[in-house]
């Protein structure tokens, strides 16, 4: 699958230097192209400056004016500043990549102002534009040290609120305890962090590129797996586990015990895969689901797909599940899980709860919400007038 993306404020720009990277990766490693472009929307052109390298000719910056309203970090200041800057950043991204792209996959950080705000409305846009393309959002909600902040709690639960109407799903990443913001390892440990969300979606993207490669696994899991199974609330999670070295590498065929050792690695690996998922939620409730198998060629067989499959069936009862392999790794297994559909997730639900009580937010994050819904709505109306 292609992605066309597109990262605003400082967590989306970064995430979308992350992606772009990434299909540098893929290209050299794979030979496959999985970003057709990332677009990186900011108003802070320092922040822009500091995107790295690798991948820059995926990558297009687009400096938008800096905030009229100064010091507000609100998300309502947020969706205000994009719907004047619209015009503007619809124009920067004449520049192409929308024709290949299978989707749109959008990315911001919940607790912030620009992205925060902004997601939601460029979502709004481009479902009304490009219609028949799903548009995907991957939202990072704040550190657990950020969270008692009532601002960052409102904006959070705002932005989730307005921008499960205006997209088809929407990937939550939570990393929890991971880090606190403002100490001085920050920027290596959001590096990391970044480096971790984006290669959650590596497996994923590249098996329904790699056709007619020596990548190619026993069942294709394409784009279209992808589409069916990306619905609403949303969690990605990656499980690798190492093979141990064949006890006699010169034998041609592998013996059962073998074999099984192997499906019980790639067993490990989805376990891992759902412990790691991007956000806590009830698996039960999932109502789609999908896993990829990625192992070394020589490694795969006919019971690693199967039992995994059944593990999956176990804990997402309810889910119409898809599946596939692909022929990715060396020495290791990896499987990838995505859940989707989620009913509850108890972050959502603490999220809009903490935006209510809290004292000092000028308004409930419903409400807030809801009016920033109706302005986003008038606005996109007079456009399309
Ligand atoms: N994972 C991750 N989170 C980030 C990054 N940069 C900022 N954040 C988080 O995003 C939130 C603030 O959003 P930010 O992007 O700075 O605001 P904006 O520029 O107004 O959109 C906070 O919860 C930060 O911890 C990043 O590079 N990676
Ligand atoms: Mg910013």
């Amino acid at each position: 699958m292609r992605l066309l993306i597109i990262g605003v404020g400082d967590c989306g720009c970064r995430l979308a230097g992350e992606f772009a990277r990434l299909n540098k990766v893929a290209r050299a490693k794979r030979r496959v192209s999985i970003v057709s472009r990332a677009y990186a929307i900011n108003d802070d052109q320092a922040s822009l400056a500091a995107l790295p390298k690798a991948g820059r000719e995926w990558l297009h910056p687009v400096l938008i004016r800096s905030s009229l309203v100064g010091e507000n970090k609100s998300n309502e200041a947020g969706t205000q500043h994009m719907r004047q800057e619209s015009d503007r950043v619809l124009t920067a991204m004449r520049t192409g990549g929308f024709f290949e792209a299978d989707a749109f996959l959008l990315i911001a950080g919940a607790a912030g102002s620009l992205g925060s705000g902004g997601v939601p409305v460029i979502a709004k846009l481009f479902k009304e534009r490009y219609v028949g393309k799903p548009v995907y959002a991957l939202i990072v909600l704040p550190f657990e040290s950020e969270a008692a902040d009532p601002q960052y709690a409102h904006n959070t639960a705002t932005c989730l609120k307005s921008i499960d109407k205006v997209t088809d799903a929407v990937i939550l990443v939570d990393y929890g305890g991971v880090g606190t913001w403002g100490d001085t390892t920050q920027v290596e440990r959001m590096d990391g962090v970044n480096k971790d969300i984006v290669f959650s979606f590596y497996d994923l993207l590249c098996a329904g590129e790699a056709v007619g490669s020596k990548h190619v696994g026993a069942k294709v899991l394409d784009a279209g797996d992808i589409v069916q199974t990306l619905t609403g609330w949303t969690a990605i999670g990656v499980g690798r586990t190492k093979f141990r070295a064949s006890r006699f590498p010169w034998r041609k065929s592998r013996d059962f015990r073998e074999t099984g050792s192997e499906t019980l690695r790639a067993m490990e690996a989805m376990n891992l895969a759902l412990i790691r998922l991007s956000i806590d939620c009830k698996l039960e409730d999932a109502g789609k689901a999908l896993y990829l198998l990625s192992t070394p060629a020589k490694q795969a067989n006919i019971d690693m797909v199967k039992v995994l499959g059944n593990r999956l069936r176990e804990v997402a009862g309810n889910a119409e599940i898809r599946d596939g392999s692909f022929f990715g790794a060396r020495g290791f297994v990896q499987v990838t899980v995505v859940v989707s559909e989620l009913v509850y997730v108890e972050a959502i639900k603490n999220y809009y709860d903490r935006a209510v009580k809290s004292a000092r937010t000028p308004k409930t994050g419903e409400e807030a919400g809801g009016k920033a819904e109706r302005k986003t709505k008038k606005t996109t109306k007079k456009k399309a007038d």
